[in-house]
């Protein structure tokens, strides 16, 4: 089981996972991808995104030929499911107030779920505003809240595992100018107990380290993986320490 694995990690170590958007990746991408990635500091690999409009169900068939790291679905919509997959961030958009982003799509995916067995992680995910608007913002049509909304952020965090979700994600959106705030995270992780996922805007050892130390269990990177080559490598020999 994925979860269980994540929760014994966590007793000893914080996580780190990359995100692949199938649209920026082609196989050969994805060969050297996974050469990189199977190295310790990679712990599971999410793919989806906001808009995909190549077939995430190759892009899991080609990963899981060349890696054995737990692939989960972070998907943006109900045509990213894949059944070779290992599992399923079951994304709730609880800082939005967009029904179909709340339960509509997870109902209409439930019964194709259960059939193939996807282990179901259901997963509060927060959208944080960043100072531009992302894919994830407009394509969801929610607001995101404010950077400066701590209290409300909490009480979002607060009231998604309250409601049963076995992660929390705090996302600043691909593209953000800058990851979401430590002061921020900090307060969602004293007020919560569900492992702190944080993703978004991440692309330096620096801020890797400094959003750790704010509380993040997890972090995953996704467009510096695609973007700058030299600085993943150099981020992953910095989690590897
Ligand atoms: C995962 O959306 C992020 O939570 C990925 O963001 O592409 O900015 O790393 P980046």
């Amino acid at each position: 089981m994925i979860y269980t694995d994540i929760l014994a990690k966590l007793k000893t170590r914080k996580l780190f996972a990359i995100l692949v958007d199938p649209d920026k990746h082609d196989k050969a991408s994805l060969q050297r991808l996974t050469g990189l990635a199977n190295k310790p500091a990679v712990d599971f690999i999410l793919v989806g995104g906001s808009l995909v409009s190549g077939s995430v169900d190759e892009t899991v068939q080609t990963l899981k030929r060349n890696t054995d790291l737990p692939i989960l679905l972070f998907p943006g919509n109900i045509l990213q499911i894949s059944p070779h997959a290992d599992g399923i961030l079951f994304l709730s958009l609880i800082s939005g107030r967009n029904p179909e982003f709340l339960i509509g799509n997870h109902v209409i995916a439930a019964p194709l779920l259960k059939k193939i067995k996807l282990e179901i992680i259901p997963t509060g995910y927060m959208l944080i505003e960043n100072g531009r608007t992302t894919a994830v913002e407009y394509v969801s049509n929610t607001k995101p809240i404010p950077a400066d909304k701590i209290d409300l952020t909490v009480a979002t965090a607060m009231a998604g595992e309250m409601l049963g979700h076995k992660m929390l994600y705090l996302e600043a959106g691909s593209g953000a100018l800058a990851p979401v705030n430590s002061s921020m995270i900090r307060e969602v992780k004293n007020n919560t107990t569900v492992p702190l996922i944080v993703g978004g805007g991440i692309h330096t050892a620096k801020q890797v380290s400094q959003i750790y130390d704010a509380g993040a269990d997890i972090i995953v990177v996704g467009s510096v993986i695609e973007d700058d080559h030299e600085g993943f490598i150099s981020l992953l020999e910095s989690v590897r320490k």
